[in-house]
């Protein structure tokens, strides 16, 4: 069918910041399917296994006290070309450029910084698997049904 899927996130200052509403206004009027979603609390553990690529940047301990700092939703998005459609829509990772260069995306929209950047989304049809794996054990293709039974 060409559908692909990705992971997408809305990180602690989008849920705290009230921007979840709007996110996801965005997911469907770009077209998206929300597959599945969930709402959750990463602990530390969980945080620095997700984001393990990047465990010896400096940056890592600091994102991940951000990380866990508070809820978060978790979902998985289906349409054609999905993931390089949601990074489009998200734009850069510094939201603070992305309000210059990218003042339609996402992060231009309710990100503040290289860090704080409101939205998350897998950076290959690769990643995608990995991380919808991660958050969505028991997905199996079609089944809406399932959780995360780590967290
Ligand atoms: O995929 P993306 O989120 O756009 O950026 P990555 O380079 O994969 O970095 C992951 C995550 O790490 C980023 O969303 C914020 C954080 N981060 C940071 O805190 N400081 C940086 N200089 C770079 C990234
Ligand atoms: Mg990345």
């Amino acid at each position: 069918s060409g559908e692909e899927r990705t992971l997408a996130m809305v990180k602690p200052d989008g849920v705290s910041g009230n921007y979840t509403d709007e996110i996801k206004r965005i997911i469907v009027e770009a077209s998206f399917s929300i597959v599945n979603e969930m709402f959750t609390q990463l602990d530390k553990e969980t945080a620095s296994a997700f984001y393990e690529e990047h465990s010896s940047r400096s940056f890592f301990p600091h994102l991940v006290t951000y990380m866990t700092s508070g809820p978060v939703l978790v979902m998985l998005l289906e349409k054609r070309n999905a993931v390089s459609d949601w990074r489009r829509l998200i734009g850069p990772t510094d939201a603070g450029k992305a309000k210059i260069s990218h003042p339609h995306s996402i992060r231009a929209l309710c990100g503040k910084d290289s860090e704080r950047n409101c939205v998350h989304g897998s950076d290959s049809t690769s990643s995608a698997e990995r991380e919808i794996k991660f958050f969505f054990k028991n997905v199996v293709s079609g089944d809406t049904a399932s959780q995360h039974d780590e967290l």
